[in-house]
């Protein structure tokens, strides 16, 4: 059994890789839910979206997220009408939110649904929200608290952020099977997400943490910084607004009390023996996962790369 931590585009293709690699029904993929939000009355959930549509072959290539070949009738009507079009909807992925929506209100768990989901898309492995308990992740910027996708998508996470927050973690649970999948797991994979707000909710839910921490050998993390930058959003500008270095090192530093090997690009590979010295194994390879090929190569480092 793989038990993947995952946040949104970047988990998404590595774990495709990793789809390749290793037999589906054996991964168990761990959603971040904390980018979750309520819009026009709908759940919608992006980084468990993300992950099935990518894991489906559905998604929009170019932006990682969303479904390929979308239309945006509904959106184009809403603003005639003057609605809420920042955060943008397609038509077709409208459908996911109205499914989970209605399937919550009937009482269903948000795992339940995900589930649901995932298998209707035709995914043999499991996807699993970090909770079924709300957990949001709240960013605040300029004196003032804003959710997280106000940040990201209204604010284009363009502003220095000065706190983040998780609300409602402390209360939550993990999902059911979280703790057992990670508690029996050969190895644990820290995808390349963003280590703040995609990789601290998961770990932040009571229980789960801890339980990583005590199974550190089986945790392998990809780092999601290569040379200095993030590959796809604000991972980068976060770490340095709250006072993390941004380079392999600050990853592996944040790292250092649960995650037993770090996977850095071979542009980092002058910082291997940093990394090491923060206490942890390195492995150096090509993370940079711009082609499916390049994300199958990873995906087999990432499954050798047990201690
Ligand atoms: N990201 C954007 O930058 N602009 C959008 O309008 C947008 C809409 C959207 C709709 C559904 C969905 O599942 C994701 C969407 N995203 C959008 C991406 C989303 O904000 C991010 O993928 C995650 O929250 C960050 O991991």
């Amino acid at each position: 059994m793989l038990v993947a931590l995952c946040g949104g585009v970047g988990a998404a293709r590595l774990l495709a890789g990793v789809d390749d690699v290793v037999e589906p029904a054996a991964i168990t993929a761990v959603v971040n839910t904390g980018d979750d939000l309520t819009l026009h009355g709908l759940h919608i959930s992006p980084d468990i979206d993300t992950i099935i549509y990518t894991l489906a072959g559905m998604a929009n290539p170019q932006t990682g997220w969303g479904i390929e070949g979308e239309t945006w009738k509904t959106m184009e009507e809403l603003k005639t009408l003057g609605g809420t079009t920042w955060f943008q909807l397609g038509d077709r992925d409208l459908a996911t939110h109205l499914y989970r929506t209605q399937r919550l209100a009937e009482g269903a768990t948000l795992s339940q649904v995900t589930a649901e989901l995932a298998s209707k898309r035709g995914l043999e492995m499991t996807v699993v929200p970090m909770s079924d308990d709300q957990v949001r992740t709240r960013v605040r910027v300029s004196g003032q608290e804003v959710p997280f996708q106000d940040y990201f998508v209204r604010l284009r996470h363009d502003v220095a952020v000065e706190a983040i927050r998780f609300d409602g973690a402390e209360t939550s649970r993990p999902a059911p099977g979280v703790l057992e999948a990670l508690a029996g797991a050969e190895l644990i994979v820290c995808c390349p997400s963003n280590p703040l707000v995609s990789i601290g909710p998961i770990l932040a839910v009571p229980g789960i943490k801890e339980l990583v921490a005590s199974r550190r050998d089986a945790v392998v993390a990809v780092s999601p910084i290569v040379a200095g930058a993030a590959l796809k959003g604000p991972a980068a500008r976060l770490l340095g607004d709250l006072g993390h270095e941004i380079s392999v090192v600050g990853v592996a530093r944040l790292y250092a009390d649960w995650v037993g090997t770090l996977i850095i690009d071979e542009a980092d590979a002058s910082l291997r023996g940093a990394v090491e010295q923060v206490g942890m194994r390195c492995l150096v390879t090509d993370t940079v996962m711009s082609s499916p090929e390049r994300a199958r190569r990873l995906a087999e480092v990432v499954c050798g790369a047990r201690r």
